[in-house]
């Protein structure tokens, strides 16, 4: 197919897993259609419900990865950032994509504008008590010793902390789950970048930021949040002209999304 004049696209938030299949298939066709001829697709994390290793082989993890390497290989760039379910993804799975790893916080050269990525959960942190489980988590000697672990315990442990966190979740306010407002403006002030692209929230939209002072010249930035694609394929498209976060219905048939998985309230 030829290559249609640039366009990058920025997704995150699939929580892939056997039981969405609905949503595996929503992936393969944007792979295959809008993605194709894309300079570059950006996965902004939990791209899967949860990764325990590497060496956790699945069909899912085999469809998504043959999908992406062939994209990879039709001349797109392929990047994939971790979220707060699948931040063991290594270089071996990303190799098997034909991807690159982001480290957190990514600035990229977008048409000319400077923009910056994260997950969003490092913005979150009005929520105290999971900054402080994301510590442990992301600490290298921890995830060391989980990965030596057998893959059965890896995966029993997995769903405890899933368990926990829906515990805990249903017991936090709604506005501590999202970004930190001032916490935004430092990310955006010590990058200079006046355009942020994130996840994690389940909050798709587009926010318009008054800065303290300027960058680039301008005391405005924007915040575009990417959405969970539990009910729709939430994807934001950059190009030369600008942006547009589009919620495209998923392929048929499309009306059987998991209600565990909606949006945080
Ligand atoms: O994911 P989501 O949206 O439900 O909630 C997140 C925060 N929760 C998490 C945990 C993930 O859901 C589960 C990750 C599984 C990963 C695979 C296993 C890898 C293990 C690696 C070991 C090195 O990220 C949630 C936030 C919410 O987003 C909104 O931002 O609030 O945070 C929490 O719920 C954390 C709790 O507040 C506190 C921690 C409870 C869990 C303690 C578990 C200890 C169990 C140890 C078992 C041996
Ligand atoms: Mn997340």
């Amino acid at each position: 197919m030829s290559k249609s004049p640039n366009k990058t696209l920025f997704i995150s938030d699939l929580h892939l897993d056997t039981d969405t299949p609905t949503i595996l298939q929503s992936l393969l066709v944007l792979l295959r259609t809008r993605a194709t001829g894309a300079d570059a697709i950006y996965i902004l994390g939990d791209l899967f419900e949860a990764w325990v290793g590497d060496d956790d082989q699945s069909d899912v993890a085999d469809a998504v990865a043959d999908a992406l390497m062939t994209l990879s290989q039709a001349g797109a760039g392929i990047y994939l950032m971790h979220g707060n379910r699948d931040f063991l993804i290594g270089q071996d799975y990303a190799a098997r994509c034909g991807a690159t790893l982001l480290a957190e916080p990514t600035v990229i050269e977008c048409y000319g504008r400077r923009v910056a990525l994260v997950h969003g959960d490092s913005l979150c942190t009005r929520d105290s008590a999971y900054m402080a489980f994301r510590k442990q988590m992301r600490d290298p000697a921890w995830q060391q010793a989980f990965l030596e672990r057998p893959l059965l315990e890896r995966h029993m442990v997995a769903q405890q902390i899933r368990q926990k966190s829906q515990d805990a979740n249903s017991h936090k306010a709604s506005d501590i789950m999202d970004v930190t407002h001032q916490e935004v403006v430092k990310l955006l002030e010590t990058l200079q970048v006046n355009i942020l692209i994130h996840g994690h929230t389940h909050r798709p939209g587009i926010h318009t930021i008054r800065l303290h002072e300027a960058i680039n010249g301008s005391d405005e930035a924007v915040r575009i949040v990417l959405g969970s694609w539990d009910q729709k394929a939430w994807v934001l498209e950059f190009s030369p002209e600008g942006y547009d976060l589009k919620p495209l219905a998923h392929p048929e048939p499309a009306a059987e999304a998991d209600p565990a998985r909606s949006a945080k309230a």
